[in-house]
């Protein structure tokens, strides 16, 4: 932690250019995330200290941070109208709130050319990087239904699609293939069982994806990374308050997002846990998730995407370890690494839960119905 002074200039600086009031007094480095570069401040204003959360949006992934910021602002104005409409109290709890630059825009370029962006720091929260806890299952699934039904009434046309073919499995595979006929950081000798087992599935992986390109999905706003952490949960009522990390909302099948919380929700261990024998996907937890999903979402779902709850757990599961493993093979040029195998790691524990959704997926079946 950076206190008064000891702040570097860079980040005084482009802290500097927020709407914010009073005097700094602290900065330091937040979060696990495997993309953004997170930062707290903290602000005395007049004798009361205030909190906020600062990130530089990473470009070599958002090609357009401007697009990525007019859509998150137009999704939290569209979530915090309802609030209100609907006399929610504490809606700054329970939406991310942009705090504009002091040109009046969503962002602010550092002198490097780097885009930042400021939210008000929601405070007396958790986020979890696993779960063991049904009830908090319920919450999260809660939460993001909570999250869709809000959003069911925005024009999605009127989202940039921040990152294109996000979810496109055909696409995905087609990178993998790209990635191993490469080669580029010689580690595909170190892989082919992993490879073996990604192509086995290939077909089935293709189901989602497709019935969404043909249309037979419907198409509604999906944020795309609901993973757990993702999350902020109460730490009094220990609810699902605040949906973060919007980077990615764009239009999509709602089964994205629900593929991605039973991804996160429902294995046992971290993403990139080494010991295999601690990852599995725990039945108990699937079920309160849904149970906590459906209570808010049965209004709103089709048949269809009903039909496929389980199965978008299992795609999502599967388009992760597609592309830890690219990631892997390309000399991990996507994701944050702290050791040369940590996305060869992070595709096993995928695989693992996948392998372990099969052998029980009856009763994975048996708790949707
Ligand atoms: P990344 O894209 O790198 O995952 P996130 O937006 O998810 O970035 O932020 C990383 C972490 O920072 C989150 O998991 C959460 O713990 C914390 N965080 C982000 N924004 C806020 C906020 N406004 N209030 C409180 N915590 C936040
Ligand atoms: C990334 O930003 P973060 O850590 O929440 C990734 C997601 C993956 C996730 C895997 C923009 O999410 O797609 O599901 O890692 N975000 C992007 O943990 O690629
Ligand atoms: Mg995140």
């Amino acid at each position: 932690m950076q206190t008064g002074q000891d702040i570097p200039q860079q980040v005084r600086d482009i802290i500097g250019r927020f709407a914010l009031y009073g005097d700094l007094v602290e900065c330091k480095g937040f979060g696990n995330g495997h993309i953004n570069t997170t930062l707290v401040s903290t602000f005395n204003q007049a004798g009361v200290r205030i909190r906020y959360t600062h990130q530089r949006i990473n470009k070599g992934i958002f090609l357009h941070p401007d697009q990525v910021m007019e859509n998150i602002s137009l999704v939290t104005n569209h979530i915090r109208r309802k609030l209100e409409e609907c006399h929610v109290p504490l809606a700054s709890n329970r939406v991310l709130t942009v705090v504009p630059a002091k040109d009046g825009l969503p962002y602010a370029l550092d002198s490097e050319g780097e885009y930042w962006r400021t939210y008000l720091f929601v405070d007396h929260v958790y986020t979890y990087e696993k779960l063991d806890d049904p009830s908090v299952a319920l919450h999260l699934g809660r939460a993001i239904g909570r999250f869709q039904t809000q959003l069911s009434d925005l024009d999605g046309s009127l989202l940039h699609e921040t990152i294109s073919r996000f979810h496109d499995m055909r696409w995905r595979y087609d990178q993998l293939r790209d990635a191993v006929s490469r080669d580029l950081a010689g580690r595909k000798a170190s892989c082919s069982d992993e490879l073996s087992f990604l192509f086995a599935n290939e077909e089935r992986g293709m189901v989602i994806s497709d019935l969404y390109r043909q249309g037979k999905l419907r198409n509604g706003i999906t944020h795309n990374d609901t993973k757990l952490n993702n999350v902020l949960f109460d730490e009094t009522t220990r609810e699902g308050t605040c949906v973060i990390d919007l980077d990615t909302v764009m239009p999509g099948t709602i089964l994205f997002d629900t593929g991605d919380m039973i991804r996160t929700a429902t294995i046992t261990g971290e993403e990139d846990e080494r010991d295999l024998s601690r990852i599995s996907c725990d039945v108990t937890l699937f079920r309160s998730l849904m149970e906590g999903y459906l209570a808010e979402a049965s209004s709103f779902l089709t048949e269809l995407e009903r039909s496929l709850l389980a199965e978008s757990g299992r795609t999502t599961a599967l388009i992760m370890a597609i592309r830890f493993l690219t990631d892997y093979l390309n000399g991990d040029i996507y994701y944050k690494v702290s050791r040369p195998e940590h996305n060869l790691d992070r595709m096993r524990t995928q695989r693992k839960l996948i392998e372990s959704m099969d052998n029980q997926w009856d009763v994975l079946e048996a708790a949707i119905r």
